[in-house]
This record gives structure tokens, C-alpha cells and sequence, in this order.
């Protein structure tokens, strides 16, 4: 699918290097350090209700480490989905009477407009679920042939398509967490670090179905549903019907990126099941983990909760952007919080952005290096003493970020270096495009 503009990123003078990060499993900083490219797989939106703040906190927070990387010489190589066939986007295009494609394209239209505006680094594959329904059908057909899925029957009444090739066709096809953690290098929990119970708990409240009869093991997660009355299905080897949720992730990640890859991402939200889940489905079609590293972003809540879909307190960046908000103050209310704490975005978020985003035009922008500086490139009436130096001001801004993607500290070096005057404003802007991608 096609994604969106690239934003111009400059390039700094003197060397960064690899920015250590906190690693879910480990519950440990560690060194995302890349072994060639800087490979990074993303959990992309479920095409409804697309943008609110709290995904844009969490595809700002990975673009960030992007412009780690890039500052330190690394080259990228960015994957991310599209949830565009899901329980929740079909319940939600037959509440609404829209056709759930239509439904999709429509907030994939608006998603890719609000993140061209807030000048995030778009993923070099950009893909949907619909456009790999077969690698997704293959990859099932190889759990199957492995011993590791097994087949759940569904009432026959439910079904819109028994016929198909294969025996599991009519059943809805699981995933057999036991027999997987006997041969692939995975366990469940080795990303979520819960106990059992935990996860029951919320393998409830995210999609999963620990009480469908039939299974092995009530958290054992659906690989692919077999067709149903009224929802969309594919013909496929292992019958008429479409991808579980996890899957999808597991066949993107591994088809775009390969296996080992540096960084899988998301919010904190889908560490359990999805990431568990998705990570054990890589590790048994590959025989290796999926990622290096496994990265989370806290979740933005508004009014009291979390920012959701289900619940309806959403603060869309369109809406904002529609009232005339600069998206460049959007991205830094986002960044003036570290991107692992969960907090509330508030109006105040806004206007304290706001001001910053004034004070350091005043400061760095165009205007002020032409006002700062004599004909010959010296500095006008300044106070010499006082002004920080610019190269001071980028080493300080880089040791924030390489130690993990500390956004706050980046900002009050700069608010301390807007307030002293900087030397070369023009240096520190280009620091400031760069690495937390606002142009003054
Ligand atoms: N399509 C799946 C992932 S495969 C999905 O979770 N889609 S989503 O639209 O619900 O969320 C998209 C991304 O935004 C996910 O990484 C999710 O963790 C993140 N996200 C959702 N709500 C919030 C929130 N309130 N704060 C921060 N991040 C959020
Ligand atoms: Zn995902």
C-alpha cells in the first residue's frame, strides 16, 4: 500500500551512535544496536476512528528513534501493518451502514494525511492484511502441517462456506501454545513477563476467547476464522475464511523484515497477547525470535481513561489540525512527555507546547539568525558570555535521546539554550529538524 511523503531530515555535523532502550521482555535498557540495517516493525492502525493522540504518541515515539538511528549513520528499514479486516472495524462499518472497505480506505486516507502533517517518517512497506491474506493462509497451513494448530468446530448454521481443500475447511484454526513451547525457541510470557492469570484477564479484554469450547489451552489464540454469514472471507488452502489478528503481524514482520530484526514496536496495550502471541507464531514458522528488542510506548489517556476507540474519548489530530492548531505544537505537547510514562493529554498540553514552539522560533528560527548575525557572519550585540554554543547544545540533545529516547531532557536543554541565546541558532534549529523533526 502506499504510504506517505517522507519528511526532509537534515544531517548534523559530528557522530551519534546507537540509543540503548527499555526492552519489554528484559525489563532492561539495552543497546538497540543494529547488525547491518536498522530493521523496525511497528503495529499500524485498525481503520477506524484514526487519528486520536494516542497512536500519533505512539508511531512519534518510533519516528524518534528513527532520527536516533539515522543521526548515528544507520540506515532504516521500517514495516508496518494495516488491521483492515478485524472483529471491531467490521462491528463498527455494520453499526454505521458503511462497507467495512470502504470504512478502512476512508481512515487509512485520513491517517496517512495526519501523519504527513506531523511529519512522521513514513514505513518503507506499508501493508495491509487484505493484500497478504494468502502468505497469511501459507504460514497457517505450515503451523497445521507442523503438528502446532489444531482445528475448533463452528456451528454449522454460522458458516457461509464449508467446501474447501483442506480438512480443517469449516473450523475455525488455533494456535497450540504447548506444542509450539516444545519446539520453537519461545514461551509464552517470555515478552509480557505475566503469570497465568494475568493473562487470562486480559486475553479477555482484548479479543481473545478463553471460554470458546473446543480448544486445549483457554488462551491458545485464533490463527484464522472460518468464513461466516455476513463477514468478508478469502478462498484459501486451508479453507474459506480470514486471518486471526496476531498472525497478521507475525507474516508481515517475517515477510518484510526477516527474522532477529532490531526493534518490534507498539503501545503498551498490546504487549499481551498480541506481541506474546505474534512473537511465538514468528518463532515457530522461523525458528528464531522475531526481534531484538521489544519496545512500548505508554498510553495517553483523556477524560479519566485511556484514549480508545471503545470508549469515545478521542482527541483526533485532524479535528485539532481543523481548528487551526500547528502540528509542529502537537508533536511537541507529545514529546514534552517521556514516551514510555502513561499520562493526560489536556488542553494545557497544548498551550504549553504552544509557547515553547514561539520561544525557540524566537530563539533558533530563521528570523533570529538573521538578526543575531553582522553582514560578515559574527555575532551582533549579544552578551557572549551567557550564549550556549550549539555544538554543546547538540551534545547534550544527543546523549537525551540515545538514553532511551529521553524527549523531556531534550526539550529543557533547549528551553535552558532559548533562554541563554545560542551562538549558532541556525545550528541549533537544524539539530532541532532533525532529531525531534520541527522545522522553526
Ligand atoms: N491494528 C492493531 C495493531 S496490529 C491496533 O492495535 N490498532 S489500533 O488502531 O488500536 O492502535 C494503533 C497503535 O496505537 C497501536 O500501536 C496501539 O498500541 C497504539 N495506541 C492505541 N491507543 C493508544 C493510546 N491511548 N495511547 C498510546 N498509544 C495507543
Ligand atoms: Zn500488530
Amino acid at each position: 500500500m502506499r504510504a506517505w511523503r517522507h519528511p526532509d531530515i537534515p544531517v548534523l555535523p559530528g557522530n551519534s551512535e546507537a540509543p540503548r532502550l527499555y526492552d519489554t521482555a528484559t525489563e532492561a535498557l539495552v543497546l538497540a544496536e543494529p547488525v547491518d540495517v536498522a530493521r523496525l516493525y511497528v503495529c499500524g492502525i485498525t481503520p477506524y476512528d484514526a487519528t486520536h493522540i494516542g497512536h500519533a504518541n505512539t508511531y512519534l515515539a518510533f519516528d524518534t528513534l528513527q532520527r536516533v538511528w539515522l543521526d548515528a549513520g544507520y540506515r532504516v528499514h521500517y514495516a508496518q501493518n494495516v488491521t483492515d479486516v478485524d472483529d471491531p472495524l467490521l462491528e463498527r462499518a455494520t453499526a454505521t451502514g458503511v462497507d467495512w472497505r470502504d470504512l478502512a480506505a476512508s481512515q487509512v486516507d485520513l491517517f496517512r494525511t495526519d501523519m504527513e502533517a506531523l511529519g512522521i517518517i513514513p514505513p518503507d512497506n506499508y501493508v495491509a492484511v487484505t493484500e497478504v491474506i494468502e502468505e497469511v493462509a501459507d504460514a497457517v497451513a505450515q503451523l497445521w502441517d507442523d503438528g502446532l494448530a489444531y482445528a475448533v468446530a463452528v456451528d454449522a448454521a454460522e458458516l457461509s462456506d464449508t467446501d474447501g481443500p483442506a480438512e480443517s475447511a469449516g473450523s475455525d484454526i488455533y494456535f497450540d501454545i504447548a506444542a509450539a513451547e516444545r519446539v520453537a525457541p519461545w514461551r509464552l510470557g517470555d515478552e509480557s513477563n505475566l503469570d497465568r492469570e494475568q493473562m487470562l484477564t486480559l486475553f479477555a479484554e482484548r479479543g481473545g476467547d478463553p471460554d470458546r469450547e473446543g480448544k486445549r489451552d483457554a488462551l491458545d489464540p485464533l490463527l484464522w476464522r472460518a468464513a461466516r454469514v455476513g463477514e468478508p472471507a478469502w478462498d484459501s488452502r486451508v479453507g474459506a475464511g480470514r486471518p486471526g489478528w496476531h498472525i497478521e503481524c507475525s507474516v508481515i514482520a517475517l515477510k518484510e523484515l526477516g527474522t532477529d530484526f532490531t526493534v518490534q514496536g507498539g503501545g503498551s496495550d498490546l504487549i499481551f497477547p498480541h506481541h506474546d502471541m505474534s512473537g511465538g507464531h514468528a518463532a515457530a514458522l522461523s525458528g528464531h525470535p522475531l526481534a531484538g528488542v521489544y519496545s512500548h510506548t505508554g498510553m495517553v489517556a483523556y477524560l479519566g481513561e485511556k484514549m480508545s476507540k471503545s470508549l469515545g474519548n478521542l482527541v483526533l489530530v485532524s479535528a485539532l489540525r481543523a481548528g487551526g492548531t500547528d502540528p509542529r505544537a502537537i508533536r511537541l505537547a507529545l514529546l514534552a512527555q517521556h514516551y514510555r510514562s502513561d499520562w493526560e493529554w489536556t488542553v494545557d498540553s497544548l498551550t504549553a507546547a504552544e509557547a515553547r514552539l514561539e520561544a525557540w522560533t524566537n530563539a533558533f528560527g530563521r528570523a533570529t539568525a538573521d538578526t543575531t548575525a553582522n553582514a560578515d557572519g559574527t555575532l551582533a550585540d549579544v552578551d557572549t558570555d551567557a550564549i550556549a554554543s550549539a555544538d554543546e547544545v547538540i551534545v547534550t540533545l544527543r546523549a537525551a535521546l540515545v538514553n532511551d529516547l529521553d524527549t523531556p531532557a531534550a526539550l529543557r536543554t533547549l528551553d535552558a539554550a532559548a533562554v541563554a541565546g545560542a551562538a549558532e541558532p541556525e545550528l541549533v534549529a537544524l539539530a532541532i529538524d532533525a532529531l525531534l523533526g520541527i522545522a522553526l
